[in-house]
């Protein structure tokens, strides 16, 4: 079973992260019931309910269809998962759970009647209603511990006012029910002629823990479990905003046209029509394309284990709960004996002012002891369920201290509850994870070894000719593979397309000159665009770019002007071993000796690049920076910065010089930035965009316009560089977002940690471990084969069979051949690239890396090289076929 998410992430939603006094002064506004904070008030939300990340699938839904008001494509689409997934032939929509709910108590709750039920909660609603619910739950029963009491049911039954048997899969959250008893109970209600209806709004959680604990059944798949479920109740009702995965709508859905025909009588007076039941249309489609998905083996297994895990976590450190199937139940009044009124609410409350967590009980208040901490699905990492069990462990370990609240206003549900508090000192817990939660999930490829095989077999041992459809990890590059976040997608869709000026445009233009103090700030559709207009506009034949290590594209566009690349980067960089922690830095005595000997006339400009790619990802030092700007200010000579991944370069100059321990990487970038006359970037790296780039010039006026010039021909407007005027404003909202202090932290530590676990197991990388990837040392990882043999190469493509990551090679085949001998080049560093996407992968993605390139470790010995059976001319390694050898 995969140790790691079936999925990877498409978008992200950002998180809050309120200080102690604002959560003290938040509490207070909210009468100190967490129900009525908000979410941007809250950092962590566990609260699973209509809070799961959606598939793309999913998302794509909501804009596919129709709203039509009568006999809807979404409708038919329901239809069709209701057929093919649960198998009940009638569906009828409802608004949600709660209209689901309504409709049955009124075609087939008469007065007086009652409903015996193995659950308390969702049933709670029908208090008001003076329906009584009788618990016929079997108490003694250890692990199943939904099933029902047959003969408690028996005797109900006979009592003869029943209007139907009621269960709840996975009743209350904690109580599944196991297939027999389903058989028992609907045995029971057949023979006194009476429905047997299930919420089935988790059952596959349910059915996963019959999959697991009832005997034979281990063997079934959850689909197979799920269809015997629902088969087994005569009626249905399912809430979209659980297992579905929607954020809203339900149904009930039924083999039995008489009933069905009740509810379509029923559903156009509360709900809507009977084809949309009172939701949009395109919450249909949602709802549709999750209870599609809903079965899928591997995701269930995941969700399931990262709860499980959860729990255990708490329950090892000794914190008192009941086991949820989403989440852990934590028992409030053993959490705090010394409490003795609204215990739940005062762990609540306590829970937010320590950490910025919420846990809310919900519904009526008084019924039950228990805070559900549930865990919204497919949102949220390992490591942010880790650490929230952590500030849960700490403050139980520091519950003496809590303070009960007092009820200003008592009323019958929890949203009514008012409280003061007198605050209890209570040590905070500091969250240091990843700033975000999962919005929507892509699933990805998982192969077996041998499709493995044969894929890389077909794509002549090049990662680059793999389908990513084949790909598990991909970490091919980290160029337009960040995933954007709702807040970028929200000003995405904003945009209003326009091929003149538009506000999108001005704001980019805002956002890049306060972050980076320059006057012109161009759009170019990508990084190369930018390279090529400022290689025309600034090299003259013949003249010279010294630089810090070559970037493929930006040398190519030199040489293209008629520019002589010169490399002036510091030795180190080329010595994969040496731990010296400036790899990209401008060696300033290389670079004098050749302004020396040519003249500074004959130097076109400095081409000095952040975070240096090709050396592995290795900063420069704000000291280099500065002297290399101070001496170049003296001769006249411009200083342009490749400034692709210069957050990632700040975020090593916050980490590595004490000096900016405590500046802001924002600050950092500013002060980067004063080093230098102008800049490119490729906004597809650090600007958490899938497209776009720009050109800036700090304040030379002539060149910006000749750039401008060059604009209009080569790239589109000036005002867009050939970008959608959407893309233009996901790039001004992504330049907010990267240089966030937890945003770039996380990134660059998430690329530490590959990087160390590498190192611990003894695997040659390039060290210091870089920011945006890893490279593996091939020369040392696989010392038998010859570079020209392409150890690099074989490796990528060994790895991709091992564990289906994909990887980039960047050695002999990437350098190319030398046109005058015909040689390969040779070059000193022989790596192959690991480049982590930015917030796409988790640390369990990490680990499973660094897991599986260690068994390729383990058996590099058997592994031979490899000979080109079809080498392109130029940029071979983009299409360059191999064989083994
Ligand atoms: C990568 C990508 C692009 C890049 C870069 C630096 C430091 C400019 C660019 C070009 C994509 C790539 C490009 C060529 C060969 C392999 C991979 N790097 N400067 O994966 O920008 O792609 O936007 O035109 O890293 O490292 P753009």
């Amino acid at each position: 079973m995969a140790s790691h998410e079936p999925h990877k992430i498409k978008t992200v939603r950002l998180l809050f992260w309120p200080t102690i006094d604002e959560r003290k002064k938040y509490l207070a506004e909210a009468d100190f019931n967490v129900w009525n904070l908000t979410p941007t008030q809250v950092t962590f939300d566990m609260c699973s309910l209509g809070a799961s990340a959606l598939s793309q699938e999913q998302l794509a839904g909501q804009l596919i269809g129709d709203e039509a008001y009568a006999g809807s494509r979404n409708f038919q689409a329901l239809e069709t998962a209701v057929h093919e997934v649960l198998g009940h032939t009638y569906v009828c929509p409802t608004h949600n759970n709660l209209g689901s709910v309504k409709l049955i108590v009124t075609t087939m709750v008469p007065p007086g009647s009652v409903v015996p039920s193995n659950a308390r909660t969702k049933l709670d609603v029908l208090d008001p209603l003076e329906i009584p619910y009788p618990d016929t739950r079997n108490h003694t029963e250890l692990v199943f511990t939904g099933n029902m009491d047959l003969e408690k049911l028996e005797e109900i039954l006979e009592a003869g006012n029943v209007a139907f048997v009621g269960l709840q899969a996975f009743a209350d959250g904690q109580h599944p029910f196991s297939l027999e008893n389903l058989r028992g109970v609907r045995a029971c209600a057949d023979q006194h002629g009476k429905r047997l209806i299930c919420d089935a709004s988790r059952v596959i959680e349910n059915a996963w823990y019959i999959q697991r604990h009832e005997p034979g059944q281990a063997d079934r798949s959850i689909a197979e479990i799920v269809k015997q479920i629902v088969k087994t109740c005569h009626i249905i009702l399912m809430d979209g905003a659980q297992d579905p995965k929607c954020n809203t709508g339900g149904i009930l859905t039924t083999d039995n046209p008489d009933d069905h025909e009740k509810f379509m009588n029923e559903v156009v007076v509360f709900e809507g029509l009977h084809t949309y039941g009172g939701m949009a249309g395109r919450t249909m489609e949602v709802l549709a394309r999750g209870i599609m998905e809903m079965c899928d083996e591997d995701e269930v297994h995941w969700v399931m284990r990262q709860t499980e895990r959860f729990s255990q976590r708490l329950r090892d450190a000794g914190v008192p709960l009941e086991r949820g199937c989403d989440g852990a139940y934590i028992m409030a009044d053993q959490f705090l004996p010394h409490i003795k009124k609204h215990q739940q609410d005062t762990l609540a409350a306590a829970l937010y002012l320590m950490s910025g967590i919420r846990a809310t009980a919900q519904g009526l208040v008084g019924r039950d002891r228990l805070l559900p901490v549930q865990v919204p699905r497919l949102a949220m990492t390992n490591e942010q369920l880790d650490q929230v069990a952590d500030a849960i462990i700490s403050l139980f370990a520091q519950r003496d201290k809590v303070t009960g609240l007092q009820a200003s206003t008592i009323g019958s549900w929890r949203d009514q509850m008012e409280y003061q508090w007198v605050f209890p000192t209570l040590e905070p817990y500091t969250f240091d994870t990843f700033p975000y939660t999962i919005d929507t999930i892509e699933k990805v490829a998982v192969l077996t070894r041998g499709q493995r095989e044969k894929a890389i077999r077909a794509a002549g041992y090049n990662t680059f000719l793999l389908h990513s459809a084949d790909v598990t990890i991909d970490l091919l590059t980290d160029s337009g593979t960040s995933a954007m976040s709702t807040d970028q997608w929200a000003a995405y869709d904003a945009a209003r397309a326009s091929a003149t000026n538009s506000d999108e445009y001005q704001r980019l233009v805002e956002v890049l000159q306060d972050l980076t103090g320059y006057e012109h700030i161009i759009p170019t559709h990508q990084g190369r665009a930018a390279e090529h207009i400022i290689s025309q506009i600034c090299i003259k034949k013949g003249q010279l770019v010294p630089g810090n290590m070559y970037f493929t594209t930006t040398k190519l566009h030199q040489e293209l002007a008629g520019g002589v690349f010169v490399d002036v980067i510091v030795d180190e960089a080329h010595k994969p071993e040496s731990d010296f922690p400036w790899k990209g830095n401008i060696d300033l005595g290389k670079l004098e000796a050749s302004v020396d000997q040519h003249g500074p006339a004959k130097i076109a400009y400095i081409s000095f690049e952040h975070s240096v790619n090709m050396a592995g990802g290795q900063p420069c030092s704000m000291d280099n920076m500065k002297e290399v700007y101070e001496y170049c200010s003296s001769l006249s000579i411009p200083v342009y910065f490749d400034a692709t991944r210069f957050v990632e370069n700040a975020y090593m100059i916050q980490t590595r010089d004490p000096r900016y321990h405590d500046t802001k990487i924002k600050d950092i970038v500013h002060e980067m930035m004063l080093y230098g006359d102008g800049c490119t970037v490729s906004g597809k790296k650090d600007f958490l965009i899938n497209i776009g780039g720009v050109l800036c010039f700090k304040d030379d006026t002539d060149l910006a316009n000749k750039a401008r010039e060059m604009i209009r021909i080569y790239e589109g407007n000036i005002t867009d560089g050939g970008l959608a005027t959407g893309d233009l404003a996901a790039i001004a909202r992504g330049i907010e977002e990267m240089v966030d202090d937890r945003y770039i932290r996380s990134r660059v530590e998430q690329t530490q940690y590959l990087g160390s676990l590498l190192l611990e197991m003894g695997i040659p990388i390039v060290t210091p471990p870089g920011s945006h990837a890893i490279f593996l040392d091939a020369k040392r990882f696989l010392p038998q084969i010859d570079q020209d043999e392409f150890p690099a190469q074989r490796l990528a493509a060994e790895i991709y069979v091992e564990t289906g990551v994909r990887a980039m090679e960047r050695g002999n085949v990437s350098k190319g051949r030398n046109p005058e001998t015909g040689a390969n080049y040779r070059p000193a560093l022989e790596l192959v690239r690991l480049t982590i996407p930015r917030r796409v992968y988790s640390n369990d993605h990490m680990r499973a890396v660094a897991e599986g390139i260690k068994r390729v470790y383990d058996r590099r010995d058997e592994i031979k090289g490899l000979k080109f059976v079809y080498e392109p001319s130029k940029l071979r390694f983009f299409q360059g076929r191999f064989e083994s050898l």
